[in-house]
């Protein structure tokens, strides 16, 4: 079977446990990593269907999550090139209310790799903790939120207002996640708004040039 349409399987089976090696092995066959990434995202997308379908339920879609971070991971090392170019600090974490990080995760890798150093807050991050984290590290640049839920737009749109009524400044705020759109964004103060992880490494560049 081919090798990507095999870890797809391990991916939509929610089947974490054999695809360290699966993807280990479709590298070694000159498998582009990117390649792998995107076919990995697009059995996540089968997985949301199939959840709203009703034919599976959250611990299939945890244990596709699982193979999800598990694969990442593998791969990071192929997508990521040395981020050292010293374009400030990228404070990035999903909004108060919302667990999902796998697309965290991909944004605040790429992020990284366009030469930002990454703080990243987690999921469920309270708008406390992300003000916090900003008077705690200097020479932020750029505030990355995520959101996947609709039930957690409004958490996103307090985040932005606390960030800007607090007074600090001197960086962008990008926000991001399925549920999202780029009026969204402009209509909640954002600075950016991109669709996909390579999409917010681009936002980032273009911000820390306009800053
Ligand atoms: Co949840 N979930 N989930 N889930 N989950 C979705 C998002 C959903 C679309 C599934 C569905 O119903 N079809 C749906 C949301 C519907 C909606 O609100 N419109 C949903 C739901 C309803 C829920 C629960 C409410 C289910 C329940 O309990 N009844 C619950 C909520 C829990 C909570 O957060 N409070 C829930 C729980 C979970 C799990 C915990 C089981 C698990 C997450 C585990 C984890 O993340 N560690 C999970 C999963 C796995 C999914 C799906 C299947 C996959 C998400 C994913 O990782 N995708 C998802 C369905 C789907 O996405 N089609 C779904 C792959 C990832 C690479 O894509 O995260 O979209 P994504 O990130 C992309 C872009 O969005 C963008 O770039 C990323 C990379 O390209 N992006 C940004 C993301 N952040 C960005 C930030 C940026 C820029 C771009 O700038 C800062």
């Amino acid at each position: 079977m081919d090798k990507i349409v095999e870890i797809q399987k391990m991916i939509e089976e929610s089947n974490p446990e054999p695809i360290a090696q699966a993807i280990s092995d479709a590298l070694v066959d000159g498998i582009a990593a990117k390649d792998i990434l995107d076919a990995m995202i697009s059995s996540m997308g089968v997985i949301g269907d199939q959840f709203s379908e009703g034919e599976i339920f959250i611990p299939e879609m945890l244990m596709a999550a699982k193979a999800m971070s598990v694969g990442v991971n593998v791969l990071k090392p192929h997508l990521v090139s040395n981020g050292s170019s010293g374009l400030g600090t990228c404070i990035i974490g999903t909004v108060e209310g919302d667990l999902h990080d796998i697309g965290k995760s991909l944004v605040a890798m790429m992020i990284e790799s366009a030469g930002f150093t990454i703080v990243d807050l987690g999921v469920d991050v309270p708008t406390s903790k992300w003000l916090d984290a900003i008077k705690e590290h200097k020479d932020v640049k750029l505030i990355a939120c995520s959101a996947l839920l609709t039930t957690t737009m409004p958490a996103l749109q307090e985040t932005i207002n606390a960030i800007k009524n607090s007074g600090m400044n001197g960086f962008g705020i990008i926000v991001g996640g399925a549920s999202l759109t780029q009026q969204y964004a402009e209509k909640i103060g954002a600075d950016g708004f991109a669709e996909d992880a390579g999409g917010a490494a681009a936002k980032a560049l273009e911000l820390a040039r306009l800053s």
